[in-house]
């Protein structure tokens, strides 16, 4: 069995130079480099990965997910920035402003929640493609497949139904859950609290969101991501966010995701899983907290696969550009483990 990759190069066309973190410029986590290092370590085993790219237009999807406006803007900073300009939104209204004009790409801080994520022209078909390959990893599952994998690039999970932000545009994670029927888990274990993810399903009780995430009283996104949060209305119970303090290791990672995460999406009884695959829990990421090794991310991957479950695994974060391919296809590797290897059983012969 091989594992489909889905991977537009026009990906690689947005590309954030630096952004404003707490008054400093850095040059951009967020870079190009981080899916041509994925793609380079997948390509390095032709046996086991097949990358394709997506065909697919996901606006359809983008509509129901995002207030059109989104989209609208993105399309205003592919219209109105000049090659080598690029909008970085520094006000951020709330409530109603007496003038909005989504089609003027300089309100962009509107529709915006955080000063890390800027638009450039390019970026609208690097999102579009981005999404592109979540939903169409997520379609390949209904040909029976055990499982896929969506390079997505920009990420998408802080991106929220009317604001981009956290270096995500589209909400890919999301776009992938509406590909699937059926009940769905989406496991977002990114170090980051997807809250653009909680946002979209937090009303709904056919998709569970569990969390594995650096505690927001210390972390971005700060706002979101407290263990209280446990969804909405009909959604009530379908939300599980699990903050961990900095300085997590490999081991109580590991037993936070078996004990809570996994046996929560059990309990639930999905038809699909989503997986949120930020890389930066890694132990030198320079966005991360936690300290866990390549060893650890490929037994984290085999404990998800031993769910069993069809999975589309969706790129997220995860910043160390060096270790960042080996670390995807150590993930990968322990999904693909968990799913497809039989546990070997202890089985005592007889005398
Ligand atoms: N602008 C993902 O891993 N840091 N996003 C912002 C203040 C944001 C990380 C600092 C980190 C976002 C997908
Ligand atoms: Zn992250």
């Amino acid at each position: 069995m091989s594992i489909p990759v889905f991977f537009h190069p026009e990906q690689l066309t947005h590309r954030p130079l630096y952004e404003w973190a707490f008054g400093d410029k850095l040059n951009h986590p967020e870079t190009s480099v981080r899916a041509e290092k994925i793609i380079e370590a997948v390509l390095r085993e032709p046996g086991l990965f097949q990358v394709q790219r997506p065909s697919s237009s996901p606006r359809e999807a983008l509509d129901r997910i995002h207030d059109p406006v989104l989209l609208r803007l993105l399309t205003a900073g592919a219209n109105q920035l000049a090659e080598d300009a690029t909008m970085h939104p520094s006000v951020f209204p709330r409530g109603p402003v007496p003038h909005l004009d989504p089609d003027d790409v300089r309100h962009a801080g509107y529709y915006c929640f955080d000063s890390g994520t800027p638009i450039a022209r390019n970026t609208l078909t690097a999102a579009l493609w981005s999404a592109a390959c979540a939903q169409e990893a997520a379609r390949h599952l209904h040909t029976g497949a055990p499982m896929s994998y969506a390079l997505s690039r920009p990420p998408g999970h802080h991106a929220a139904p009317a604001a981009f932000g956290g270096y995500c545009y589209f909400n890919n994670a999301a776009v992938a859950a509406h590909q699937l029927p059926g009940r769905v888990a989406i496991l977002d274990i990114d170090f980051h609290h997807g809250n653009g993810t909680q946002d979209i399903f937090y009303a709904d009780d056919r998709v569970l969101f569990v969390s594995i995430h650096g505690d927001p009283k210390e972390f971005f996104p700060f706002y979101w991501g407290h263990a209280n949060e446990r969804g909405v209305g009909a959604g009530t119970g379908f939300n599980l966010n699990l903050p961990l303090p900095r300085g997590v290791d490999g081991q109580a990672y590991l037993e936070v995701l078996e004990e809570q995460a996994l046996r929560a999406i059990r309990a639930f009884q999905p038809d699909a899983l989503v997986l949120s695959a930020g890389l930066d829990t890694f132990a030198g990421d320079p966005m991360g907290g936690f300290t866990l090794t390549q060893l650890d991310l490929h037994a984290v991957g085999v404990r998800i696969g031993r769910l069993g479950l069809p999975t589309v695994v969706v790129q997220e974060g995860g910043y160390q550009v060096d270790e960042l391919g080996h670390n995807a296809v150590a993930l990968l590797h322990g999904v693909h483990e968990g799913l497809v290897v039989p546990r070997v059983h202890a089985v005592r012969s007889g005398p």
